[in-house]
C-alpha cells in the first residue's frame, strides 16, 4: 500500500495518525510529496492531486480522509477508532473537528487568494466566527480518549490552527481544551507526525 501525503496537510495528519495508533504505519510506504507542486506520482495516482491519497495493493485509488479511515478500520479492525461504545459521540467529536479543519484550510485558501484581506471580508469574518465558536464549544465538552477518531481529529484541528494561525492563540480562554491537548501532546502518532513545512 502507497500513501501519498505532505507534511502540512492535516487531512493526510488524521490518516497518518490512525496509522500509528493502529501500529500499521509499517505495513504502508510513504510517500511525501507537495500537491501544490504537482507531484508527477500523486498526479499519476490521484485526478484530484490531493493529499492523502491511498494506493491500495491492488491499485484502487482512496481518496478522502474519512474515507480512507473506514478503509483503514476494515484492513485493520483491532486499536478501532470507531468502537461501538459512544460511537455517536465519537462522530459528533469528529464531525465538529474535521469541520473545524476544513474552516482554517477555507481561512488559508482565502489568504492565498485575497491576502489579508481576506480575514476583514465578509467570509473571513464567517469562518472565523465558526472557528471561535466551535472552539468555545470543544473547551465546554472536550473530546473522549485516544485513539477514537473524535480525538485524533481534534487534535489535528488544534495543532493546525497553531501552525497557520498562531495569532490566533486558541488556548487563550479555553483552559480545559488546553489541558486535553496537554494530556495527549506526548503520544507517539502527535509527536510523529506535528505538521512542519519541510
Ligand atoms: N476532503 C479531502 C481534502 C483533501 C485536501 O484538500 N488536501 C489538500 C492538502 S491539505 C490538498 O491536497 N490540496 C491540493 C489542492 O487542492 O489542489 C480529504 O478529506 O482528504
Amino acid at each position: 500500500m502507497d500513501l501519498y501525503y505532505s507534511l502540512t496537510s492535516p487531512y493526510a495528519r488524521v490518516v497518518r495518525m490512525a496509522l500509528i495508533e493502529k501500529e500499521k504505519s509499517d505495513a504502508v510506504t510513504h510517500h511525501v510529496v507537495n500537491p501544490w507542486e504537482d507531484a508527477p506520482e500523486l498526479v499519476r495516482a490521484n485526478p484530484l492531486v490531493r493529499v492523502p491519497t491511498l494506493v491500495a495493493d491492488d491499485g484502487t485509488v482512496l481518496t478522502e480522509c474519512l474515507l480512507l479511515i473506514r478503509f483503514l478500520e476494515r484492513e485493520w479492525p483491532s486499536h478501532s477508532l470507531l468502537p461501538k461504545t459512544g460511537f455517536s459521540r465519537n462522530m459528533s467529536e469528529a464531525g465538529l473537528a474535521m469541520g473545524l479543519i476544513d474552516t482554517g484550510v477555507h481561512m488559508l485558501l482565502g489568504r492565498k487568494i485575497a491576502g489579508e484581506a481576506f480575514d476583514e471580508s465578509a467570509l473571513g469574518q464567517r469562518r472565523r466566527r465558526a472557528v471561535t465558536s466551535t472552539l468555545d464549544a470543544l473547551d465546554k465538552a472536550p473530546p473522549g480518549p485516544f485513539p477514537e477518531l473524535g480525538a485524533i481529529a481534534t487534535m489535528v484541528a488544534l495543532d493546525y490552527l497553531a501552525f497557520r494561525f498562531p495569532e490566533f492563540d486558541w488556548p487563550q480562554g479555553r483552559p480545559s481544551l488546553e489541558a486535553w491537548h496537554a494530556d495527549h501532546a506526548g503520544r507517539n502518532s502527535v509527536k510523529e507526525t506535528a505538521p512542519r513545512d519541510s
